[in-house]
This record gives C-alpha cells, sequence and structure tokens, in this order.
C-alpha cells in the first residue's frame, strides 16, 4: 500500500495526462480498488465534517450574519435559555461569561423579539457594554418610581467616627502606622496616608489638602513631607477628618456627591422592576436564586456638580469577613463586613448632556499596585480632577447597560479573589443630571456560608408561605449603603 501511494503520488504532477492513471489502476487491480475505496471514504468523511462545520456556524451566528471566528471558543447561548437551572437547595455553579478579547461582540438573547448585542470593554475586569438594554420608556419609569420613593443624600455631610475599625481590632498607633507604611520604609508619604483614608466614606483628600493640614496641624514639624513614627504619633486618631471638619466641608469635598433610593423588585412590585430583574438573571446567565435574593435596584442622581471618587464595589475576602447578606448565615462576630457583590450591573437611565462617565482606572492595565495610583501629584482615583487620565471611561447613554465581575473566579465553578482591576468611579458631571441604576449580585464567597443562607431563606418562605418573600428578607435595605460601596 505504501508503495502503491507513493506511485501513486509520483504520478500526481501536472504534466502527467489522465489516461495514463487508468492504465495504471488497470495494472494492479485489487491494490488499486482498495486505494480508491479509502481515498472515497476519507472523501465523504471530509464532506460531511465541511457540511456538518457550515450547520454549525449557522445556527450558532443567527441568520444573515457572517461567522464569527471567535465562535468555536465561546459558544453563544441558546435564544432565551430558561431562567432555572438550579434551586435554592441544589447545586449551585456560577458560570462566568467569555470576554474573549476587548472589542468582541457576542449576541444575546435577553428579550423574545429582540437580540441584543453585548461588547467586550475590558478583561481586567471582566467588563461587557450592552446597548438598548433598557427602553427608553422603561428608564422613564424607573426614575419616575425613584422620585415618588424620594431620594436621600448618598453620603451625609460630615460622619463621624471614621476611625472606629482600628478601635474595634484594639490597633496601637505603632501597628497602625506599620499597617499604613506600604513600601515599609519607617516614613509615611502622602500616597500611603491618602490610600488610608479611602477606606471608609470621608472628606476626600487630596495631596494639597494633606499639606494644607500638615501645616495647620503642625503635624510635621521637620517639613520634609513625611510623617516618621514620632510625628504620627503624637497624632490623635481622627485628627485629619476632624481638621477638615471644623474649617467647614462641601458636598464636592466628600467621596461621593449624589442621591440615591432603593426599588424593591419582588413580586407586586411595578412590571418594569421584575422585568429588569427578569433580564439581569438572562444576562448574567446566574441560577434565579442567587438574583432574586440580591440587594433591590438602587437608582442614583447626580447633579450638576456630582461625582463618586473612585473604589471598589465590595470590600477584600479576609478569613474573618462576613457579607452583609449572609451575616446571620455566618453565625459570627467580626469587624470585617462587606457587601460581596459578585457582579455590578449599572444602567444608564439618561444621556447626560456632560460629563458624568464611568471612568475604570486601572482596566486592563498590566499590574495593579496600590501606591502608583498616586504619582506626582495626580490621584487617579479622583474622578473630580483626573477622570481623563485613567485607562477606560464609557460614556452614559440611555438605556445601555454596563456590568462587571468585581471578583475573579476561584477556579471551581465559585468565588474567588476581590478583582483589583474593578476600581471605579463616577466622573464629575459638567452639564445636566445623571440617573443611573445598579443592580448588585450578592454572592457569599464561602460556599457553604451562600448554602446556608439560601437554605434558611426557603425554610422562612415554607413557614410563612408569603408571596413577598424579598419584602420579609429585606424589610431595611438601607444597611447596604453603610460601606463605600454604592455608586
Ligand atoms: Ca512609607
Ligand atoms: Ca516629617
Amino acid at each position: 500500500m505504501k508503495d502503491e501511494q507513493q506511485v501513486g503520488l509520483g504520478r500526481l504532477g501536472p504534466s502527467l495526462p489522465v489516461p495514463r492513471d487508468r492504465i495504471h489502476l488497470q495494472k494492479s487491480s485489487v491494490c488499486s480498488r482498495s486505494y480508491f475505496v479509502v481515498v472515497m471514504v476519507f472523501f465523504h468523511v471530509y464532506i460531511i465534517n465541511v457540511i456538518a462545520l457550515l450547520l454549525y456556524v449557522h445556527y450558532n451566528s443567527g441568520p444573515g450574519e457572517p461567522p464569527d471566528p471567535a465562535a468555536g471558543r465561546a459558544p453563544e447561548p441558546d435564544p432565551l435559555p430558561p431562567v432555572s437551572h438550579a434551586g435554592p437547595g441544589g447545586p449551585l455553579y456560577l458560570p462566568r461569561i467569555e470576554g474573549i478579547r476587548v472589542g468582541h461582540v457576542q449576541k444575546v438573547a435577553l428579550v423574545p423579539d429582540k437580540v441584543h448585542e453585548m461588547k467586550t470593554l475590558s478583561l481586567k475586569p471582566l467588563l461587557f457594554e450592552v446597548p438598548g438594554f433598557l427602553t427608553e420608556e422603561e428608564c422613564q419609569v424607573i426614575v419616575q418610581l425613584a422620585r415618588l420613593k424620594g431620594l436621600t443624600e448618598s453620603q451625609v455631610m460630615a460622619p463621624e467616627g471614621g476611625e472606629e475599625l482600628a478601635e474595634e481590632l484594639e490597633l496601637s498607633p505603632e501597628e497602625i502606622f506599620n499597617l499604613l507604611d506600604l513600601n515599609q520604609d519607617g516614613q509615611l508619604q502622602l500616597q500611603e496616608v491618602l490610600t488610608h483614608s479611602r477606606v471608609r466614606d470621608g472628606i476626600w483628600l487630596t495631596p494639597d489638602s494633606l499639606r494644607e493640614i500638615y501645616a495647620g496641624l503642625k503635624a510635621d514639624p521637620d517639613g520634609n513631607g513625611l510623617l516618621s513614627l514620632e510625628e504620627f504619633k503624637r497624632l490623635s486618631s481622627n485628627a485629619f477628618q476632624r481638621f477638615l471638619r471644623q474649617r467647614g466641608v462641601q458636598r464636592s469635598q466628600l467621596v461621593r456627591n449624589s442621591k440615591h433610593t432603593w426599588l424593591y423588585q419582588g413580586e407586586g412590585a411595578h412590571r418594569v422592576l421584575r422585568a429588569l430583574r427578569e433580564r439581569v438573571t438572562r444576562l448574567t446567565r446566574l441560577p434565579p436564586v442567587l438574583v432574586e435574593l440580591s440587594e433591590p435596584l438602587q437608582v442614583v442622581r447626580y447633579e450638576r456638580g456630582g461625582h463618586y471618587h473612585a473604589h471598589h464595589d465590595s470590600g477584600p475576602v479576609y478569613p474573618e469577613t462576613v457579607c452583609h447578606h449572609t451575616k446571620l448565615a455566618a453565625n459570627a462576630s467580626t469587624p470585617f463586613e462587606t457587601s460581596c457583590r459578585y457582579i455590578t450591573v449599572l444602567f444608564y437611565l439618561n444621556t447626560v448632556d456632560g460629563g458624568g462617565e464611568t471612568a475604570f482606572p486601572v482596566a486592563d492595565n498590566r499590574t495593579y499596585e496600590e501606591l502608583s495610583l498616586i504619582q506626582n501629584d495626580i490621584d487617579l482615583l479622583d474622578t473630580r480632577k483626573n477622570c481623563d487620565k485613567g485607562n477606560l471611561r464609557v460614556r452614559p447613554t440611555q438605556g445601555t447597560a454596563i456590568f462587571w465581575y468585581n471578583y475573579l473566579s476561584d477556579g471551581k465553578g465559585w468565588v474567588g479573589e476581590l478583582d483589583e482591576y474593578s476600581l471605579h468611579g463616577g466622573c464629575v458631571v459638567t452639564q445636566g443630571t445623571k440617573w443611573v441604576a445598579n443592580n448588585w449580585i450578592n454572592i457569599d464567597p464561602d460556599y457553604r456560608r451562600q448554602a446556608r443562607f439560601q437554605q434558611m431563606v426557603s425554610q422562612q418562605e415554607g413557614e410563612r408561605h408569603a408571596p413577598n418573600r424579598d419584602r420579609n428578607h429585606n424589610p431595611d435595605p438601607d444597611p447596604h449603603s453603610g460601606m463605600h460601596s454604592d455608586l
């Protein structure tokens, strides 16, 4: 057979006429026939493969669309996938949407009569944009409902007790100094002090205001712009914030300057709010129970001059960290409490006349270093001053939704570490008003705690047999606004 093939191959030269082939085939009829059979089998298999591939591409990219070269790697979802694949008691697995690459567009079925396009904006964090997620009418309904409910200031004017965490942990001044001294050179640089001051909502410190505080408090007598341990120990725990408060604070000097309210989305809620939650479930492809047990919709209004400096929507996960939503199931008391917001879905309810972009200052950066966020007095977290210097900005367009993962995967289908690249903020609104809404999907990185929490809720439901479970479960959604977490 091998010889026969070689002979055959030798005869494939273009100069040789076809009739000679036939003559040769007739000469050794047994081998030639089997050769012919093998060739025909391969030919058929090849044709079947090609047809199968064409059918696959056709059904995966929809009618009238060129086949996507990435289609093989990222299969598109079925049209309107079913919205139930795990009950409160069943095993949970968190599907994660693939970003493929920045600019990649995939089609998603979210509502019966429309196909949406979902574009990858960054991979770190995994961030997507879906234009036309909400209709103009739906946006207007949500704004009206928020107005009816009434909005309150997102941050109180002069917050007190910014240092209770350190007190609760009973840290000595030396221990606090060591925590702040990120580069461990025995001195506190401006960046190190600023980085720390952002842990909780307070007055936003800038390099300039910090120098002013040092001068006012005579905190840096040797005038080198650094705080030594000795200099640091002479300051009281919340000296900076107290100094600024005494001088008087404007809203623009706070971490955020906006008003917000919460809208319940469960049974009995306005049909637009319920439809929105259903759509978010389809969009995120998460088990519906996780979306249903998450925070209500937060609606935020930024007036002209409003902003929200860059922050993470969720806190880092330490072994002691508990989530707000599973606190009761955790059965533990700890000062480390966070919102555990696995995904943020942000909806633009109007097109803003000027400014108001959502900034992701370190999106797709090669590295993430806390200290390098403030360099040469340029603070990338400052959305009043430096929005134009970050890596990515999204313009607010009515009806568009963007969403991103605040946590990485643990590689086993559950929540991993906080994704530090998910740092984001609202740039200052220079013209008009900005209306946005947020849906946060709360998931406990501790799988067993999440499971226990869901079990508790379903037991409660069984006992009360009440149709309005979200009201029972979330009697007061405002505790969620406690941390530096609301957009
Ligand atoms: Ca230092
Ligand atoms: Ca000094």
